[in-house]
């Protein structure tokens, strides 16, 4: 599958690194054909260079427009080699092959970027290279294709290696680079005649694969525009998929916490019953119960004062006793994998409450995909937390092991803190949260919020003491100093879970064996921002 190149065309916007190319590529007895500009350039450093004029026959015309489409060119670069009908055709029509294509395009962003006028905006989108760039591409497997002067080193390398040929899996690491160019290419100019020229906000489609599915109300805040975009390709299961079947437009804080909460339930999809009330995109309350009502009233007693105004995530269809419990306070959004006729009828009373309904039921938690965040300048990419600790990573530092309620309390803790902004300490006994202290600078001062809330549940409901004693606490990171350990320690807790790794874990096991806690590392940290 390597191929000789006996024939190249260049066509070049940017010029730098093109002198070098064409010595190298002249060397390996290559023929050079270019177009206007680029020819000049070859030409001027004294390399033998045939004008695309000749080859097609006509004269490069209408300002540049038609230089390159023709026949001639495309023909020389679609033609498939070993198909005997398309050698005739070009035996017919004198269609010499293309190996090569060396392009870059017209400089559309940079000309958006300096203010050009919208003629020259206009004048600077390419048409012919492009579709050189897609007829190469699309023929990789003759057919080289470089969009990008940081190649040009590779190519000759790999010329120079393989005497003047290329390899098969090099042509198609170009091609995919070559479309990925295209795409981003036509996407600018998309952008620009959507957002620019007809000054709309937000552009029909965008990068990254999703269209315009409506605009909201607005953002977080009224001063705010926005809108919701979904995946353009197969829809992935998720907020985004979710039927609402009752209930006001969503707005963007909704389907924000909305996402938080399904995103924390969907690690407990093969789980008991399980509740989960977010606010503000942190869950407030988690609790797994025998049923789904009882589940509920676990995660409300939590953070009560918290949980109004709430959304509430469940991992069953809904029955009516929960759509009761759910309607005695003011509750913004449910979701949930399905809703009974009882479940309807009750939340039917309710006209604002929305219902979100996933026919697909809940997402696959530890899915592979990506997560982006605009910064000022940029744009930040990671693939989403998809990492899950298992029993068998954990790692006991201290010298009591935790009882097996314990470490069901450590795990259910410990998934719960991955969903809660960090920094991050969750309390939890007998699969229900007990106490959650979010988004705070400090470790100490969310194990303190955490044991506050607590307390006032406790008092809140009348119980004798706060459901921290005997619990088990995750901290999302590792405990950089003992005294957060300490303030887990005074809310009662019995075990920890944590990743571990900090230069003082002496230190806090030190400080956990001292109050005979039981502590487990996960290895694995979980922060959220
Ligand atoms: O105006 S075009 O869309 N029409 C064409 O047929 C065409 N062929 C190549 N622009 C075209 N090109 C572009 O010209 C290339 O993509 C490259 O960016 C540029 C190189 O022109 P020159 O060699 O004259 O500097």
């Amino acid at each position: 599958s390597e191929v000789k190149i006996g024939r190249a065309l260049l066509s070049v916007s940017d010029k730098s690194g093109l002198v070098e190319l064409g010595q190298a590529l002249a060397r390996h007895g290559v023929e050079l054909v270019s177009t206007g500009g680029t020819a000049k350039a070859l030409r001027d450093a004294g390399l033998d260079v045939a004008d695309i004029s000749d080859l097609t026959g006509f004269p490069e015309m209408m300002d540049g427009r038609v230089k390159t489409l023709h026949p001639k060119v495309h023909g020389g670069l679609l033609a498939v080699r070993s198909n005997a009908e398309h050698r005739a055709s070009m035996e017919e029509h004198a269609i010499a092959p293309i190996d090569l294509v060396v392009v870059n395009l017209y400089p559309f962003a940079q000309t958006v970027a300096r203010g050009g006028t919208r003629e020259e905006i206009i004048e600077n989108i390419d048409i012919g290279g492009p579709s050189m760039v897609r007829s190469a591409a699309k023929n990789h497997e003759s057919v080289a294709i470089v969009t990008d002067p940081a190649d040009y080193t590779r190519l000759i390398a790999e010329m120079d290696e393989k005497g003047g040929a290329t390899s098969y899996d090099f042509r198609r690491m170009l091609c995919a680079k070559a479309y990925a160019a295209t795409a981003a290419y036509d996407s600018m100019i998309s952008q620009w005649f959507a957002a620019v020229d007809q000054g709309e906000k937000f552009p029909a489609t965008r990068v990254m694969g999703s269209r315009l599915a409506g605009t909201l109300r607005y953002g977080e805040n009224p001063h705010q525009d926005a809108a919701l975009y979904l995946p353009l390709g197969p829809a992935t299961s998720g907020i985004g998929q979710a039927e609402q079947v009752q209930g006001k437009e969503l707005s963007y804080n909704n389907y924000n916490d909305a996402d938080a909460a399904l995103e924390l339930l969907a690690e407990f999809r093969d789980g008991p019953p399980t509740v989960v009330i977010v606010k503000h995109a942190n869950p407030c309350g988690v609790a797994t119960g025998e049923t789904l009502v009882e589940a509920y009233e676990a995660a409300l007693a939590c953070d009560s004062v918290s949980a109004f105004g709430g959304i509430i995530a469940v991992n069953r269809p809904l029955d009516g006793p929960t759509a009761e419990a759910i309607s005695g306070i003011f509750t913004e959004v449910v979701v949930a994998p399905g809703a009974d006729d009882a479940a309807r009828a009750v939340f039917a009373k309710k006209k604002n409450l929305r219902l979100l309904l996933l026919s697909d039921g809940l997402p696959d938690p530890y899915r592979r995909g990506l997560q982006t965040k605009i910064i000022a300048g940029g744009v930040l990419v990671q693939d989403r937390d998809h990492g899950h600790v298992t029993p068998g990573m954990l790692k006991v530092v201290t010298k009591r092991a935790p009882t097996e309620q314990e470490l069901k309390d450590c795990l259910f803790a410990w998934t719960v803190a991955k969903h809660v902004k960090s920094n991050a300490i969750v309390y939890a006994k007998d699969g229900v949260t007990a106490g959650i202290g979010a988004g705070q600078m400090n470790r100490r001062d969310s194990s303190r919020i955490a044991a506050v809330k607590a307390r006032e549940a406790a008092e809140t409901y009348n119980w004798a003491q706060p459901r921290t004693v005997g619990s088990a606490v995750a901290s999302d990171a590792f405990f950089p100093f003992a005294d957060g350990l300490l303030a887990a320690v005074e809310a009662g807790a019995t075990a920890v879970i944590q990743p571990g790794g900090s230069i003082r874990d002496d230190d806090v096991i030190a400080a956990a064996d001292e109050a005979g806690l039981a502590m487990v590392f996960t290895g694995m940290r979980h922060f959220r921002h």
